[in-house]
């Protein structure tokens, strides 16, 4: 049985219980039992009577009966009865952002909406006005909540998509008669998230790829099959297309697909002024329908003047420019990397333990790793206290004594309070080697707030790293307002890093800004934000971002020596 299955069962419960109008102390316990379950160490399988799970904190026995039948038997009755009761619709709602289950309750017994269609033409027909609580303000949030739902759906997170299509990859390029396999489209250029998955392929046996494809176990539906095209639809909900070319298409396809659409016009546009016509299947001078032959991709950008642009950089953003210049960066690498930042423990959120991230690291042959739990303000993810930030600091101390070759920097992720200060006094702040700011609360500030709220918390000396600087979440919620152009002037004059928080709800800093950004002279940190060992490879993710940002590795902090990392957390506390 499953951890993360039953925790987002109680999480369901709660919500549930919610729009049912249940009381806050009962939502509250399946909601922290949800978390608990969620970070347990031991497996369901340990726990062999109710009395064992009632052991647990904040699990109590008319909660663990419940558990531990659905450990025996796979079923959750209550969970089930409130899903039953409960229309979809209503539950939809709530992934409109700042539409909690209290509001979607009261907007159901009130004017009877029960799915976001009805909720977006109740709010055009100003109908929201009439509830006592809901105002002109909330209304038109909920409006644009929707639009933005609206404008997101069908899109997925870039680690689902690439986790699918490698799972497609490896399968496919298993069998013998497949001979070059490829993902294309915008996973291939790392896109934050991603409409459908492009496998391009060429094989002597084309109906066998295609049997093979539409009845991979990762399918729910076909969508169509044909001799050199299919698309199917996976359980994940993703949809992905598979195309067979031959062998001398294959280079001038796979750029193609690649795209993006903006990048493809440009490059038909270069191709057709010296001459040529560049498409899917090849480039052909005028008058001639025979393609010249190329090899790779590398040698059609020759043919046209370039040099090799890599897939993140086709994106219409100079790219062309720079290639005829012959001006493309050397784009960092994940391997580049020597030491990661923003990695949580069970002082706060984490799960890993400090020796975790070691054991984790010194695998990996990373060099050093900084260590930033949450702040003391940041409760509901247990922030830390001054005696917990003592014995942090000593357990790191200690293990920093202990071995060679490697180098643990003592870090705090402190919220940037409402009015732009830290969430410590500066005697405390200044035992750290590092202090990434964050906001993790009031996201509902003006534009000009918020942005003088950061520039204030970039300003003290204390700060090395502003995190997750807009605080978006891809497909969920739009970051806060605020002047990025302003916030990266000041971070360059304060010596501070911008994190690209390289977790795939976030992969945040933007990279349309990172180039800004470098431009302006700022160092980008790639961090994982880890709560788990396995987070540690959201860096993975970060750094394709980082690249889309045109980021070479002497400007990501944490591709530097522990030394040279050090040496510019230094430079910024003795300011
Ligand atoms: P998405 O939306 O995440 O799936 O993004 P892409 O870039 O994968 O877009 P997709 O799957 O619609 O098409 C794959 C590639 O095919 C795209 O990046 C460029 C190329 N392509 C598609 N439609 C057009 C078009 O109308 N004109 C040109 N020049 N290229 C296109
Ligand atoms: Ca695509
Ligand atoms: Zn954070």
């Amino acid at each position: 049985m499953d951890k993360q299955e039953l925790a987002s069962i109680l999480d369901e419960i709660a919500v549930f219980l919610e729009l049912k109008g249940e009381n806050v102390f009962k939502c509250n316990a399946y909601r922290n039992a949800s978390r608990t379950i969620a970070n347990l160490e031991q497996d369901l399988n340990d726990f062999h009577t109710p009395a064992d799970l009632s052991q647990i904190k904040g699990i109590g026995s008319s909660l663990a009966e419940k558990i531990y039948s659905f450990i025996q038997t796979g079923h959750f009755p209550l969970y089930e009865e409130l899903k039953a009761g409960i229309p979809t619709g209503i539950v939809e709602m709530l992934r409109i952002q700042g539409l909690g289950p209290k509001k979607a309750r009261t907007l159901h017994e009130k004017l009877g909406i029960a799915s976001i269609g009805e909720l977006e033409y109740a709010c055009r027909e100003n109908r929201l006005l009439e509830i006592p609580g809901f105002g002109e303000k909330t209304q038109e949030n909920i409006l644009k909540g929707i639009e933005y739902l609206k404008k997101s759906q069908g899109r997925f997170h870039l680690h689902e998509a690439k986790a699918a299509a490698g799972n497609l990859y490896e399968d496919l390029s298993r069998l013998s008669f497949v001979k070059h396999i490829e993902i294309a489209g915008s996973l291939r250029r790392y896109k934050e998230t991603i409409k459908d998955i492009d496998l391009l392929i060429t094989t002597t046996k084309p109906e066998k790829v295609m049997e093979a494809f539409v009845s991979h176990p990762l399918v729910e539906d076909t969508i169509a099959r044909g001799k050199t095209k299919s698309s199917v639809r996976l359980s994940s909900g993703i949809n992905a297309d598979l195309r067979v070319v031959s062998d001398e298409e294959f280079p001038f396809a796979l750029m193609y697909f690649t795209g993006s659409k903006e990048h493809n016009i440009l490059m038909r546009g270069r191709a057709l002024k010296q001459g040529y016509k560049l498409n899917e299947y090849g480039l052909f001078r005028r008058d001639s329908n025979k393609s010249k032959a190329l090899e790779s991709e590398a040698e059609i950008f020759a043919e046209l003047g370039l040099s090799y642009i890599p897939p993140e950089l086709r994106e219409d953003q100079g790219e062309i420019d720079a290639a005829e210049k012959k001006a493309i960066p050397k784009l960092v690498q994940f391997k580049d990397l020597r030491g990661l930042f923003h990695l949580h423990t069970p002082y706060s959120d984490g799960l890993p333990s400090i020796q975790d991230y070691v054991d984790y690291a010194r695998k990996r042959d990373w060099e050093y790793i900084g260590i930033s739990d949450h702040s003391q303000s940041a409760y509901y993810a247990n922030g830390l206290s001054l005696e917990k930030i003592e014995r942090q600091i000593r357990e790191i101390d200690s293990i920093n004594g202990k071995i060679g070759g490697f180098r643990i920097f003592k870090g705090i992720e402190s919220d940037i309070l409402p009015d732009g200060s830290l969430d410590y006094p500066d005697n405390i702040l200044a035992l750290f080697d590092f202090v990434i700011i964050s906001i993790h609360s009031k996201f509902k500030m003006t534009r000009d707030e918020m942005t003088g709220r950061i520039i204030r918390a970039m300003q003290s000396p204390y700060a090395t790293m502003l995190g997750h600087p807009t605080g978006r979440l891809l497909l969920g919620r739009e970051g806060y307002q605020l002047d990025m152009e302003a916030i990266i002037k000041s971070a360059a004059a304060n010596h501070v890093a911008i994190e690209l928080n390289s977790h795939p709800y976030r992969l945040d800093l933007d990279w349309r800004y990172i180039r800004r950004a470098i431009e302006a002279g700022v160092l980008i940190s790639v961090n994982p934000d880890a709560h788990r060992l396995e987070n540690m490879e959201y860096a993975e993710l970060g750094t394709g971002i980082a690249r889309k940002g045109w980021c070479e590795p002497r400007h990501i902090l944490n591709a530097q020596s522990a030394r040279q990392a050090q040496e510019f957390l230094r430079r910024k506390h003795a300011q």
